[in-house]
């Protein structure tokens, strides 16, 4: 029985990233069982990845139905973003290691692999600003990359992190979505956090900058994706998506 699962959460417009996620993490980390989640059966149904993951999980919308995250948003796909609190329940394994669709993975990650005395690890989001409405905490994390101990996965995590979703929804910038829902929960709750070294999710939102990429474990594509249509020029980081099998 392995002590680790790694967590997924996708839908019709991420599938391409979360595949191309599980092959790069396949190729450079031992092989550990796969959680797939989704609100959307079809694409748990995608022969590809039923294949590859051990447990694939239909989430239940209607628990969400009554957070609405942001009040002047336009983007549909964002308020689906609290699905990734199911992420936090107990599937069976010590740690759930959950990573974002939109990451690649370049070199092993032996930090999540291996046991941590933390309940929670995560990377910095080295691109946080904080606004008026939302100064952030002192560690604010970046939610693409995150290990889950046992001692703080099941409904009781799912039910804190959605009550701050419904009070302290967020408004805009880093104050909103899921990210800003965890941050505000590890701090109220005091949870143990273990901050990763950036390599673990290198967060690049300029991806003319290829600085970090030597060392880097885990790349985090938080602008376009790259296996979305796109006119003109690719960058040399949008390559590596394609290029780095
Ligand atoms: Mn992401």
């Amino acid at each position: 029985m392995s002590r680790s699962c790694l967590v997924v959460l996708t839908d019709n417009l991420y599938i391409p990233g979360t595949l191309r996620l599980l092959e790069s993490w396949q190729q450079h980390n031992p092989v550990l069982p796969i959680v797939a989640l989704s609100r959307d059966a079809r694409v748990l149904e995608d022969s590809y990845l039923a294949r590859l993951a051990s447990q694939r999980h239909r989430i239940e919308t209607n628990s969400y139905a009554d957070i609405s995250p942001y009040k002047k948003s336009r983007s549909k796909r964002h308020a689906e973003t609290f699905y990734k609190f199911e992420a936090f329940a107990d599937f069976g394994f010590e740690r759930n290691i959950y990573l974002d669709s939109d990451i690649l993975c370049l070199r092993p990650a032996p930090l999540l692999i291996g046991s941590s005395p933390h309940a929670l690890l995560a990377a910095l989001d080295t691109g946080f600003k904080s606004t008026r409405g939302y100064k952030g905490h002192p560690n604010e994390i970046n939610s693409g990359v995150l290990s889950i101990h046992k001692s703080i996965q099941g409904p009781q995590t799912i039910e804190q992190l959605k009550i701050i979703a419904r009070d302290n929804p967020g408004r805009s910038g880093y104050n909103s979505g899921d990210q800003g829902i965890l941050n505000k929960w590890i701090h109220r709750h005091k949870i143990d956090l273990g901050v990763l070294p950036p390599e673990y999710n290198l967060i690049k939102k300029d991806y003319a900058d290829t600085s970090g990429l030597t060392d880097c474990r885990l790349l985090h594509y938080c602008d376009r994706k790259p296996w979305f249509p796109q006119t003109g020029e690719r960058s040399k980081i949008e390559d590596l998506w394609n290029t780095s099998r």
